[in-house]
């Protein structure tokens, strides 16, 4: 018989909390043995699209970077200072009730530079320390193994990803930490937003001088990545190996896209523009590079250099979970625009969709496509999805009587959760829902504190003033109901 009933709410362990990425909480970039990440070393962009691309001056800062004082134009050197706050902040995460909390460890707190063969001590305690107390709260973690986060070091040495020996740093990495964290850690996985490695350096760790035309660039962004595929698919047969039960998940930046009219050269348009973005979900979760990038790969001259048991590999370690960042979506149109809403979406056809409001940055808000994006994602897969960002930057102002009065934040957050709601009445299976960011922290985009996202206030503004104190939003209380309840008070 066909069953006739549908799940009418989120199931009881959902995991309810938030993310965080180590390179813009922790500050303490030089401290206790670390050395730069590439995520530090990047300058934001003001409109809020992810500045990609090392410019020569930010090369050589690097070069420099250790003892230099330019740090006041790398925030994210500093993040909000969680390195000494961690205890404080997941007192607060407690406080509202957190299930769950995803953090990224910095690769290059445990191989300062990404080629030592003994981890750095010091840096291995730091993470014992926060997954203790977590634990000590029942506050799940959830760890990104690298949230555009590669040594410095390694873009010096071997322009990061570009090269296959990224495959075996990587691993070294990912063995001593499921070994050092196996009693801590059930939830990981391997690349913050893995799709965003096409538009470069943030997150292939892999500078791109020399090359000039988007092929060129394009040739070894896919290449990067390929060598990320392989490396996520043997640190997920490590994980299964040293910590049985432990999940592995892929993660991806989902950018819901519709055609912008019915005309159907748009519709082509916004599949194809899809298809690029579900590529990345097709090797992760099914193992295989799908047909239809053969012919992308034709038509833009890139070759993917693969080793003999390269597809084995992807084939016989697929994911156990996709994770997603939802944060808009767009409209697709034949025509290529480049327009602000194409720069926020990265999709170079994207226009504005009238129906849809947007925030100050040309993100726009589009709630029916978290609902829209997780049936499509469980339709294809048909395997677990756990939404791991999901939130609205905001500047946010402090009231006269001395409190954040975040209505617009917890609006967006509600109308998110209906869908997503929705969707699980749908029947998608939904692990748990992480808002970026619980607590605020430096943007990834624009580099700066003013773009809010937290329940919690810092205060810390864009030049790095402020006292670092914490202090609840209005969201915040919100957001502790909605967990207390399951989601059912919204
Ligand atoms: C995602 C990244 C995060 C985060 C978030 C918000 O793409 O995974 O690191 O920062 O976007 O973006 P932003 O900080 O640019 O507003």
């Amino acid at each position: 018989m066909y069953a006739t009933d549908y799940p009418k709410t989120f199931p009881e362990n959902f995991l309810w909390g938030g993310a965080t990425a180590a390179s813009q909480i922790e500050g303490a970039w030089n401290i206790d043995g670390k050395k730069l990440s590439g995520a530090e070393c990047i300058k934001g962009a003001k409109k809020g699209n992810i500045n990609s691309t090392l410019d020569d001056a930010t090369l050589r800062s690097i070069t420099e970077a250790v003892n230099s004082d330019s740090e006041k134009e790398y925030p994210k050197r500093h993040g909000n200072d969680f390195y000494h706050h961690y205890k404080e902040d997941i007192r607060l995460l407690a406080d509202m009730g957190f299930k769950a909390f995803r953090i990224s460890i910095a690769w290059s707190r445990i191989f300062p530079n990404g080629d030592e063969l003994t981890p750095n001590e010091k840096g291995l305690e730091f993470y014992d320390r926060v997954f203790d107390e977590m634990r000590k709260y029942n506050i799940e973690p959830v760890v990104t193994l690298s949230h555009y986060e590669m040594p410095i070091g390694l873009t010096l040495k071997y322009n990061g990803w570009a090269s296959r020996q990224a495959i075996s740093d990587f691993t070294r990495y990912t063995e001593t930490v499921f070994r050092r964290y196996k009693d801590k850690v059930k939830y990981w996985m391997t690349f913050n937003e893995i799709n965003t490695g096409t538009t470069g350096f943030h997150a292939t760790g892999a500078l791109e001088d020399g090359l000039k035309t988007e092929n060129e660039k394009l040739q070894l962004r896919y290449q990067a990545l390929h060598y990320q595929f392989v490396a996520s698919s043997l640190a997920t047969k490590q994980l299964h190996e040293i910590i049985p039960g432990a999940k592995m998940g892929c993660m991806l930046a989902r950018m819901q896209t519709y055609p912008a009219t019915c005309n159907p050269a748009d519709v082509v348009m916004a599949q194809k523009v899809d298809r690029l973005n579900l590529f990345f979900t097709d090797v992760q979760v099914c193992g295989e590079y799908p047909e239809y990038m053969n012919r992308y790969f034709a038509e833009h001259n890139i070759t993917i250099k693969m080793l003999a048991n390269d597809q084995q590999i992807l084939k016989k370690y697929p994911v156990d979970y996709l994770s997603l960042s939802y944060y808009m979506s767009s409209a697709t149109t034949a025509k290529e625009v480049n327009d602000l809403t194409a720069e926020a979406t990265g999709n170079q056809h994207a226009v504005r969709n009238k129906y849809l409001k947007t925030t100050p940055w040309g993100w726009q808000i589009d709630p029916q496509g978290l609902r829209i994006a997780l049936n499509t994602l469980w339709d294809r897969y048909r395997t677990p999805l756990f939404v791991v960002e999901n939130g609205m930057g905001s500047y946010d102002k402090i009231s006269e009587d001395g409190k954040v009065h975040d209505d617009y934040r917890i609006s967006y957050l509600r109308a998110h959760i209906e869908q997503m709601k929705e969707a699980v009445k749908d029947g998608v299976q939904l692990m748990g829902y992480l808002t970026w960011a619980p607590i605020d922290l430096v943007s990834f985009s624009t580099s700066q504190m003013s773009k809010r996202y937290g329940f919690v206030y810092v205060d810390l503004d864009d030049d790095g003033n402020g006292t670092l104190e914490r202090m609840p939003k209005d969201s915040f209380y919100w957001y502790k109901k909605v967990i207390a309840t399951n989601g059912e008070n919204l």
